[in-house]
């Protein structure tokens, strides 16, 4: 029988100013070349409690009837950002959480934007409740077929993390998570193009492990055999406990194992993208949707969060072109009583309009340029009757008389 190899949890910088690193450079080159960080530390043990207790209090207890019929992955919307939970909200959004994220893709913290935040429970069980969809014992994978339209570009160029955050230890219910480290850029497991699992091309999206090697082994063989030989041996185990973050990429093979028969664990999940990675989609419900609860609590949650948290939720950042003087009072109609401080806001907008007032005006032309340019038709060219074949009609120009 093969050996397991176990990853050990790091632990994260300690919080000297808000604004300083919380991975050390050791797990940001961790990250960047083989794929993965496991980190513990990095957010606060109190609120990791909280946001349990609250989870265990919506899902259905282990061992129950309710719990075997859960085979998937996903809450079905019961703990989906904003959740009824504000320690989970508050781990989501929690700013040294978003400063590792910055880290890990060489960013600001506001230029990175949430594209899916959802707790979920996995359930131990010895049978395969889910078929062929079964979540227990997964098939290597990687993340992005169901997270971008396109395909992640090139290794050096990261637009995403990908995070799980433990809320359950693993010497207590086992289902740790499988990681192929990636070696470098001849390491056979990460050849691009990274289409050779279930779900990409024409190969059917399977999720347990045994029948998604069986269709390969029946539609691919060669994919099959090739999974066999570079993914599955190389894979290493994460060590989680309660509060570890395992933070990794899009493009990393990984997989979710079994758990011990019996066992509950809880995991919140949450990629990260860069602003501009449009093409990245938002899995969860847009944010707005989540307006008009009778707790108003997405409202207070944006009244109330940081300018960075608010850049995360796709909120305009100071100096933004959305802001005028049309905007931030509106704005300020909406969050106002909520408590939002609109000053960054207002500020950035003044120094951006003081700006304009201040930048040297355009050199007047020459007057014989101006003559060329007049010529033809005299004073403003308001109110002149265009000719016929100009003239609009439905959005297209008449043809001529
Ligand atoms: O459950 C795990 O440990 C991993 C889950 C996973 O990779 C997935 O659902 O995509
Ligand atoms: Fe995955």
């Amino acid at each position: 029988m093969r050996s397991v190899t176990w990853l050990e949890p790091g632990k994260a910088l300690r919080e000297k100013d808000e604004r300083g690193d919380v991975l050390t450079k050791a797990q940001v080159i961790g990250w960047r070349e083989c794929g993965f960080a496991l980190v513990d530390g990095v957010f606060p043990p109190a609120l990791l409690a909280q946001a349990r207790d609250d989870a265990l209090a919506v899902f259905p207890s282990a061992g129950s009837d309710a719990a075997d019929a859960v085979n998937d992955f996903g809450s079905s919307g019961k703990m989906e950002f904003p959740t009824s939970s504000a320690a989970v909200n508050d781990l989501t959004l929690h700013p040294r959480l978003l400063r590792a994220v910055a880290q890990l893709l060489g960013v600001e913290t506001g230029e990175l934007r949430l594209t899916q935040s959802d707790l979920w429970p996995k359930y131990g069980r010895t049978w395969k409740s889910g078929g062929e969809s079964d979540n227990t014992d997964q098939r290597m994978h990687v993340d992005y077929p169901n997270h971008t339209l396109v395909h992640p570009p090139p290794w050096e160029k990261p637009e995403a993390v990908e995070i799980l955050v433990y809320l359950s230890d693993r010497s207590v219910c086992g289902g740790a998570t499988a990681l192929v480290a990636r070696t470098g850029a001849d390491d056979p497991a990460y050849c691009w193009p990274m289409d050779r699992t279930p779900g990409v091309g024409t190969l059917e999206w399977r999720n347990d492990r045994a029948a998604a090697e069986a269709y390969l082994e029946r539609q691919a063989p060669e994919v099959a055999r090739w999974r066999a030989e570079h993914l599955y041996p190389r894979e290493v185990l994460a060590d989680y406990r309660m509060g570890t973050a395992l933070l990794y990429r899009h493009d990393t093979w990984h997989r979710g194992t079994p758990l011990q028969p019996g066992a509950l664990r809880l995991t919140l999940n949450m990629p990260f993208r860069n602003a501009e990675s449009e093409w990245i989609s938002t899995l969860s419900r847009g944010w707005s949707w989540a307006m008009y609860r009778p707790s108003f609590l997405m409202e207070r949650l944006v009244a109330r969060a940081s300018v960075e948290q608010r850049c995360v939720l796709g909120f305009p950042r100071p100096g933004h072109g959305y802001w005028t003087q049309e905007t931030v009072a509106p704005v300020q109609a909406r969050y106002g009583a909520l408590g939002i401080d609109m000053t960054p806001y207002q500020h950035a907008l003044r120094v951006r309009l003081g700006d304009m007032a201040r930048r040297p005006r355009k050199p007047m032309r020459r007057t014989a340029d101006r003559r060329r340019i007049c010529s033809g038709h005299r004073g403003s060219d308001r109110g002149r009757a265009r000719p016929k074949s100009e003239r609009v009609a439905g959005g297209r120009a008449t043809p001529g008389a």
